[in-house]
């Protein structure tokens, strides 16, 4: 059976919670602490080497413990003449609950 890792981005409040889920269900996972490239916040990239058949399974715990949130960002403001007032106007952004990537394992090796 092919090996896969799961790369999944997820809130850095739910990570922990995910990583014990994960281990109760016998999964190896490891956490990289990690930045959203557009909110440019701390979140939390959890890798898990599993079986492809165990796919489904490392899917349904992801998403029981990893919950969409709803943040604002303020755009950049804009180039201002002197004497110009910018009144920034927050964007509503929804986050998560897990972005996943699933990718083909070429080799597994542990020494
Ligand atoms: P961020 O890049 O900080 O993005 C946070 C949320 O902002 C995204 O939530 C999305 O709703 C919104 N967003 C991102 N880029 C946008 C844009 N150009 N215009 C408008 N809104 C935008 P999610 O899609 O749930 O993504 C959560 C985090 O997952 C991202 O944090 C990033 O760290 C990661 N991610 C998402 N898609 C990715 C991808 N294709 N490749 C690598 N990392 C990704």
């Amino acid at each position: 059976m092919a090996t896969k890792l799961v790369v999944s981005i997820v809130h850095s409040d739910d990570a922990d919670p995910l990583i014990s889920a994960l281990r109760d269900a016998g999964f190896s996972s490891t956490k990289i602490s990690t930045t959203g490239g557009f909110l440019r916040e701390g979140n939390a990239s959890i890798l898990i080497g599993t079986e492809g058949d165990k796919i489904p399974a490392v899917l349904e715990i992801i998403k029981r413990n990893c919950h969409t949130r709803t943040q604002y960002v303020n755009p950049l403001p804009p180039v201002m003449e002197p004497g110009e007032l910018y009144m920034p106007n927050p964007v509503e952004v929804q986050v998560g609950g897990a972005v996943i990537f699933v990718l083909d394992v070429e080799q597994l090796i542990r020494y």
